[in-house]
């Protein structure tokens, strides 16, 4: 297991690396350039600048979460050749500094979503929280409250430049069901497969957030019957998952431990989180422990570590404590984070232990 951390670079997140450095146990940085739009060209310089960055205070830069897929690219329409051409530029890029993993995801329009980003919980710290029925059915009332929640960062996936033309961009999905986003993923990856080969570099596709569709749009990678069939459109070890617990969590019928025992060998980068499922169907974020929330993690570590997982692994999100959420990024403050790579460290080191 190779433990990482989620930093969004000098200037645009409140935890520094010399704070991260005094966590046990962190090995490296997962990063991006979070200015870039998608489509836009990562420049040489601004990639070997975050790079010795991390390297400077003893980390890794192996992990690039993430380099966001155009539109286009997922539509289908006749730009996308264009932009995968500036996909495989960055590939190559990020390969001459040493990237190994990229992750993605292949949501239409919405990255993640959630009605409320600091929602107060019994005991005082607060965490992301989704209800149900606070997610109107106007996608730009939903857009305008994240927005709103941010304050003054970039939400990933909430740009505001994108959210402004959210009515173009549900017009251009229009026909993009669910078996001609396969066909338009399919697409993607066999174009940017062979320069993964030549560069040794992997595709991780991260699930659906939440798990089901939202506002009429079609949602692929949310089950393991959707994981199954995503391995197999393109059958290519660097074409891979990141296996996030928090994402699929949301719903009870994913069997995450089995998911991880099943595909263990595609899975790159594990993202570990819990979340608590309400009898309605709302779902909040909860610290790491397995009895928070109703993910296993406990069997989620065992799982890993039965098949001798060497992958990266990170704290997905975490609560934010102690008044951190005066200053954070929502869901990635420093202490519930850090407390959860300790208890992810303490079950794997437990169980190396008895194995020895
Ligand atoms: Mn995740």
């Amino acid at each position: 297991m190779n433990m990482i951390w989620r930093w969004y670079g000098e200037g645009n997140d409140s935890i520094s690396l010399s704070d991260i450095r005094q966590i046990p146990g962190v090995s490296g940085i997962c990063w991006s350039l979070h200015d870039k739009v998608a489509g836009e060209v990562w420049e040489m310089e601004r990639i070997e600048q975050v790079k010795d960055l991390c390297n400077e205070y003893g980390f890794h830069a192996e992990v690039v979460e993430s380099v966001n897929v155009h539109d286009d690219i997922k539509i289908g329409n006749a730009n996308r050749d264009h932009y995968i051409d500036i996909y495989i530029d960055t590939i190559r890029k990020l390969a001459r500094v040493g990237v190994k993993v990229i992750c993605y995801n292949f949501m239409p329009v919405f990255d993640w979503t959630r009605s409320d980003l600091y929602k107060r919980t019994a005991d005082g710290s607060n965490a992301l929280f989704y209800e149900k029925n606070a997610i109107s059915d106007d996608p730009k009332e939903m857009a305008n409250r994240i927005l709103e929640g941010a304050g003054t960062f970039t939400m990933p996936g909430w740009e505001p430049e994108r959210m402004a033309r959210l009515d173009e961009l549900f017009k251009a999905y229009e026909g993009v069901t669910e078996e001609k986003l396969f066909e338009n993923l399919k697409y993607f990856l066999e174009r940017i497969m062979p320069v993964c080969e030549e560069c040794d570099v992997k595709m991780a596709i991260h699930p659906d957030d939440p798990p089901w569709p939202i506002f009429g749009l079609p949602r692929i990678i949310r089950s393991k019957a959707h994981i199954e069939k995503f391995l197999k459109l393109v059958d290519n070890p660097y074409s891979g998952l990141t296996l996030c617990t928090g994402s699929l969590g949301p719903n009870l019928e994913n069997d995450i431990p089995d998911i991880i025992r099943t595909f263990h060998d595609r899975i790159y980068f594990a993202h570990i989180r819990n979340v608590k499922v309400y009898d309605n169907g709302d779902f909040i974020e909860t610290s790491h422990r397995a009895v928070d929330g109703n993910v296993d993690i406990v069997d989620v570590i065992k799982a890993y570590h039965e098949n001798g997982f060497s992958g990266y692994v990170r704290p997905d999100h975490g609560r934010h404590l102690w008044g951190e959420e005066a200053h954070c990024r929502p869901g990635y403050g420093l202490y519930d984070r850090a407390l959860g790579v300790m208890y992810m460290l303490g079950v794997w080191d437990t169980l190396e232990h008895n194995r020895g």
